[in-house]
C-alpha cells in the first residue's frame, strides 16, 4: 500500500503542491478537471486523497489516511485527540474573529452583561472564547453565509473565518475582536507513525524542509 495523503479541494490543495513541489513530488491529476478521488504522484509509494476540509482528521484518526493537511480550526471542532500534529505548514493562512453589524454596540453590549446571540460554524472555538472572557452568549450553529445571520437579524454577532476582510465588508460587517491566528497543519495517524516509520517519517522531513526553506 502507498503512503496515503488527504487533501481537501482549493486552498489547502494549492497551498500543499508547492511544498510537495520542493522534494520533486507532483501530483499527475488535477483536481479542478478530473473527477478521481484518490490522485496518483510521480512517486509510486505516495497518493492523494480528496476529502471535505472537515473530513481530513476524521480520515487521518482512523487511518484511512496516513497523513493529512488540515486547517487548525477544523482540528480545534473536530477534537484534537490521538493526532499527531508535528508541523505547522504556514499555508491558508488567516485569523477567526468576532464580528457585527457596523451598526450594533458590541462593546456596550459586553460591558452591560447582556446574552448576545452568536452564529456561527465554529462552535467549539467560538464557546472557549467567550467562556474565557466570561460573556454571555447563546450559540447558533451554522454551515455556511455566516455574514448573513447579523443582517437577517438571526443574530447580534457571527464567529467566522477572515482572511482579506472582504467578505465582511461587502455585507457591512466589522471585525470586533480577534480570536485567534489560524493556519493548516500537518496531521499523522499515530499507528502508521510505528507501523509505517519509515516512509512516514520521510514525508514529515519533506514538508518539515519545504515550510523551513
Ligand atoms: O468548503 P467546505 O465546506 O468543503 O470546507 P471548508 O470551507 O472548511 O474548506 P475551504 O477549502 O474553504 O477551507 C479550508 C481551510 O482554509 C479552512 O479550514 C481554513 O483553515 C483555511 N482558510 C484560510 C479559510 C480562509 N482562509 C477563508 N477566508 N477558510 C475559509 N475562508 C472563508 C471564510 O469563512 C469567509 O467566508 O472565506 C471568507 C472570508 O474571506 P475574506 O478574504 O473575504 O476575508
Ligand atoms: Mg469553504
Amino acid at each position: 500500500m502507498p503512503i496515503t495523503l488527504a487533501l481537501s479541494k482549493g486552498r489547502i490543495f494549492d497551498d500543499t503542491l508547492p511544498l510537495l513541489a520542493s522534494a520533486g513530488i507532483e501530483v499527475l491529476d488535477d483536481p479542478e478537471k478530473s473527477r478521481k478521488l484518490i490522485l496518483a504522484t510521480n512517486r509510486p509509494d505516495l497518493r492523494v486523497v480528496l476529502v471535505r476540509a472537515s473530513d481530513v482528521p476524521t480520515y487521518v484518526q482512523y487511518g484511512g489516511a496516513d497523513l493529512g493537511v488540515a486547517g487548525k480550526d477544523v482540528l480545534i471542532e473536530h477534537g484534537e485527540e490521538g493526532l499527531y500534529q508535528p508541523l505547522d505548514l504556514k499555508i491558508a493562512r488567516c485569523r477567526m474573529s468576532v464580528a457585527v453589524r457596523a451598526d450594533f454596540d458590541y462593546a456596550s453590549a459586553v460591558r452591560q452583561g447582556s446574552r448576545i446571540r452568536v452564529a456561527t460554524k465554529y462552535t467549539q472555538i467560538a464557546r472557549q472564547h467567550f467562556a474565557d472572557k466570561g460573556v454571555h452568549v447563546d450559540l447558533i450553529k451554522l454551515y455556511g453565509s455566516m455574514e448573513l445571520a447579523p443582517l437577517t437579524g438571526l443574530a447580534d454577532a457571527i464567529v467566522d473565518l477572515v482572511s482579506t476582510g472582504s467578505t465582511l465588508k461587502a455585507n457591512n460587517l466589522v471585525e470586533v475582536e480577534h480570536i485567534m491566528d489560524i493556519s493548516s497543519r500537518l496531521v499523522v495517524n499515530q499507528a502508521a507513525l510505528k507501523l509505517r516509520r519509515e516512509p512516514v517519517r520521510a514525508l514529515i522531513d519533506v514538508f518539515g524542509k519545504a515550510v523551513g526553506a
